[in-house]
């Protein structure tokens, strides 16, 4: 039995938001409260799903609304990488693949928010939290994508990283969440797929676009293993995030698991995986790496990686652009409603 959602501090709540703190509870209220929690470690034990209108912890919701946010922020930003190839596709095959690869990351980021505000955070606040830099977003999308060979392998690994990552999220406790990401990894799922297929190709191709694959994976393959998050040492959301059934695998056992998924996929590819200290363990039944540059990943999670300040100017001028189409959508909903009321008072 968990009980250390009542031990978790509570920072300051809404006014709307229910109350852990016994202090301000008569005892009547005190009891309401013991029994909704109970219930909630009772749902967690049995890993069910908590639902928007159960009662949860404070916390819970929180640390829902930070993971999801920063999920669906991710999405939206990482529209922008792949976006720059669409113009300068080699063919209109792969032109249409990557216009709804795009799109499709973007239908993801329109779920992940939808599930966000089922706790009760706004579009608008999380946006805010985005456009002013508060919130954070996956390191992966600050770095530059400079030859087509770049998309290829954002697919095969970017998308690879993140099914690893996202499929244990299809059972998270939260059911909205773990709903939303069913879809986002079949989704992601193809998406990996189109980038193997298209890197297949070019390595059937020139030497020229040999080496631009192999240039390519040697410039993602380290950021793609930092893109699971720090190691569990150092993870100091892990601990809490599974004992609520929100994270499943902790973030080095994913990227153990990724590493071992991969290496074999890079040697059908034909490419080499750039790290010297890369080789199978028989006693550990797994591959061992090399070290991560964590300062790097910090430096970029922090706003100083290559491309950060591109990827937030981009995205706060497409929200600024973008004005005159939600003040249209609100003026048209208005006068639907004020059409639909006058017909109703009419009959
Ligand atoms: N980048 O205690 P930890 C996609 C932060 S979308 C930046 O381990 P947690 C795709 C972390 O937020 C990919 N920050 O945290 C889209 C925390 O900071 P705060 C995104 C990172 O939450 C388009 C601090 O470091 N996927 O794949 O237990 C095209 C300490 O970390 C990163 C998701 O968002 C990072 N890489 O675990 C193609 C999946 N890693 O918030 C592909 C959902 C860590 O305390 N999210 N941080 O200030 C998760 O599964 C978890 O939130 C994480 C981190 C594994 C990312």
């Amino acid at each position: 039995m968990y009980t250390q959602s009542f031990n978790v501090p509570d920072g300051a709540s809404k006014p709307n938001e229910r109350q852990t703190v016994s202090a301000v509870l008569t005892p009547a209220q005190q009891a309401v409260l013991e029994a909704a929690q109970v219930k909630f470690d009772a749902v967690i034990d049995a890993d069910g799903k908590i639902e928007p209108k159960d009662w949860m912890p404070d916390a819970y919701r929180k640390t829902l609304v930070r993971q999801i946010s920063q999920h669906a922020h991710s999405e939206i930003v990482g529209m922008l990488p792949e976006g720059n190839w669409i113009s300068r596709a080699p063919s209109l095959k792969r032109k249409a693949i990557l216009i709804a690869k795009v799109q499709d990351e973007g239908g993801h980021g329109l779920y992940l928010y939808s599930a966000a505000e089922t706790l009760g955070t706004s579009r608008d606040q999380m946006l805010d939290a985005l456009h002013t830099g508060k919130a954070k977003y996956s390191s992966i999308f600050n770095y530059p994508t400079l030859t087509w060979a770049d998309v290829g392998v954002i697919g095969w690994l970017v998308d690879g990283a993140a099914i690893m990552n996202q499929i244990p999220l299809c059972r998270c406790s939260y059911g909205p969440y773990a709903r939303a990401m069913i879809r986002v990894c079949k989704e992601e799922s193809f998406h990996q797929r189109q980038g193997y297929e298209a890197l297949l190709a070019m390595m059937k191709g020139t030497q020229a676009q040999q080496d631009m694959v192999q240039d390519a994976v040697n410039r993602w393959w380290w950021k793609c293993l930092a893109m699971f998050g720090p190691p569990d040492t150092d993870s100091p959301n892990s601990v809490q995030g599974m004992r609520w059934g929100i994270k499943r695998i902790s973030n080095d056992d994913l990227r153990q698991k990724f590493v071992d998924a991969t290496v074999p996929q890079a040697r059908i590819l034909g490419v080499t995986l750039p790290d010297p200290e890369l080789k199978w363990n028989a006693e550990r039944g797994h591959h061992d790496y090399g070290n991560i540059d964590w300062d790097e990943f910090w430096a970029t999670v922090n706003g100083n990686g290559p491309c950060n300040k591109e990827r937030l100017a981009t995205r706060v001028k497409a929200h600024q652009d973008g004005q005159w189409v939600r003040e249209a959508a609100m003026a048209h909903a208005q006068k639907k409603s004020a059409r639909l009321a006058a017909q109703q008072e009419a009959a």
